[in-house]
């Protein structure tokens, strides 16, 4: 008999269902940061529709192998989920396979871990195309190890939970057509990736900075309020999940692009990182990151830690970032901004909502954009029109004035493209460099 098609699209949650997030204390998870760790799991589940009726600990000394919660644990556990009905439990942590299905068998419900419910999140929010290609590819790539008849998504095809699934050449099948779909979607994202550099090159000279930070922190809030852009705002997490890209000139004609983007939080699976690069070039290729926090968030400070690691996952944790504190409106206690000041040098304070000191920030912006850039004025032949629209590709020009047969040009170069800069006025019929005359304080 020919075994049955697999269908590769997910079912996103989108019914509401009651269910239960688990999690297990251990000598490096107190108490009180599983307690945050679960406040946000239950967060994330009501992201994708899961109520939450119960929340569960377990203090172990490390997880256990066979079922992360340990079996008397999980038989306790199994009576609540009887006895309240829930349809699906939630763990903190990654589970192996071999712990979904030894859970499955003694829980009798769904049971998901939370990288399987962000990429569902993810999956019922992505609209565009890229987003859509992404998160399909990360969510294969995490069920081809889970892929067992007991495999949570798939197995709503063969009847729900808990019954009997494909056997193992059905399994061999449906990994054959996944790993075919992988790498199907890796060379769709690689076409997407092309564009955007086509789309980008236009752009090239001009400064670019980016903004990053913890879901919900006010990212989207604050690229509105720089850019007067549409785009989407909500008090929920995951709102953004593509980039947006704005030209803005908050200095002295001095244009620079900024752009939103997805949100980080903790333990992001790594093949979401992985596959979302292409939506994450603008964050890997910016001049200047504007990390975004939200001050009022009791756990601020291991956020801005959370989301250090993540710009250290995308090898963009060595450019110059300016923090942004966000939300001061929300402060109960305004010590705090003191208390962050002293913490963290060098850091804006700011009301994205309530446009709070958006011009303090812009400054300091810019501040730290002219730091790393050069400005020159230069002279060229009218003959040479040809170098000066590539100081286009490598700079802003921020004015031009001609005289006779001569032409200045006056323009910023960020430091990086230095030797670009160097290379291209060494064609220059005139030696350029007697002329230079530089603006900047070097
Ligand atoms: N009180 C207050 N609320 C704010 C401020 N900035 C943003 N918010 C609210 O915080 C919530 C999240 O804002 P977003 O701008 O969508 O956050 P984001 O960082 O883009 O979030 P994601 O795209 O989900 O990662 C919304 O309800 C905003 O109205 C602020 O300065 N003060
Ligand atoms: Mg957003």
């Amino acid at each position: 008999m020919r075994p049955e098609p697999v269908d590769l699209k997910f079912h996103s949650t989108e019914e509401i269902e009651e269910g239960i997030v688990i999690g297990v204390t251990t000598r490096s998870v107190p108490k009180a940061l599983l307690e945050e760790y679960l406040d946000e799991l239950v967060l994330l589940a009501d992201t994708a529709g899961v109520t939450v009726v119960h929340k569960f600990s377990q203090d172990r000394s490390s997880v256990d192998r066979a079922t992360y919660i340990g079996s008397g644990k999980a038989a306790e556990l199994a009576g609540v989920i009887e006895e309240e009905k829930i349809r699906v439990a939630i763990f903190d942590d990654d589970l192996a396979p071999v712990q979904v299905r030894n859970l499955e068998k003694l829980l009798k419900c769904k049971i998901l871990d939370r990288s399987g419910l962000i990429l569902d999140i993810f999956a019922a929010r992505a609209r565009t195309k890229e987003a859509m290609t992404q998160v399909e590819l990360a969510q294969l790539q995490y069920m081809l190890p889970r892929l067992t008849r007991q495999w949570t998504h798939l197995s709503k095809q063969y009847g729900g939970v808990g019954t009997k699934g494909p056997g193992e050449t059905q399994i061999e099948t449906d990994r054959r057509a996944i790993r075919t779909r992988i790498s199907h979607l890796k060379k769709k994202l690689d076409g997407i990736s092309r564009e955007r550099e086509v789309q980008r090159r236009g752009r090239e000279g001009l400064t670019r900075v980016a903004m990053v930070g913890y879901t919900n922190a006010g990212k989207s809030t604050l690229f509105r309020a720089m850019t007067g852009a549409d785009v989407l705002v909500e008090d929920r997490l995951f709102a953004t999940l593509d980039t947006t890209v704005r030209k803005i000139t908050p200095g002295q004609g001095k244009n620079v692009l900024l752009s939103d983007t997805v949100g980080f939080i903790r333990k992001l699976p790594a093949h979401l990182v992985a596959s979302f690069r292409s939506t994450l070039s603008e964050v890997v290729e910016a001049d200047l990151l504007l990390h975004v926090v939200d001050l009022s968030h009791a756990h601020a400070a291991d956020q801005i830690g959370t989301v250090n690691e993540t710009l250290k996952a995308l090898g963009a944790d060595t450019k110059p970032v300016l923090l942004v504190f966000n939300k001061i409106d929300k402060l109960a206690d305004r010590s705090r901004i003191n208390l962050f000041a002293e913490r963290f040098a060098g850091s804006v304070f700011i009301s994205a909502e309530r446009n709070i000191n958006i011009s303090g920030l812009s400054e300091k912006m810019m501040e730290m954009i002219d730091e790393d850039s050069i400005e020159r004025t230069l002279n060229f032949r009218q003959s040479e029109y040809g170098l000066i629209s590539k100081l286009h590709d490598i700079g802003e020009l921020l004015g031009t004035k001609y005289t006779g047969d001569r032409i200045e040009v006056r323009c910023r170069v960020p430091r990086k493209n230095e030797e670009q800069l160097q290379k291209l006025l060494s064609r220059s019929i005139d030696s350029n460099e007697l002329n230079f005359k530089t603006h900047h304080r070097d």
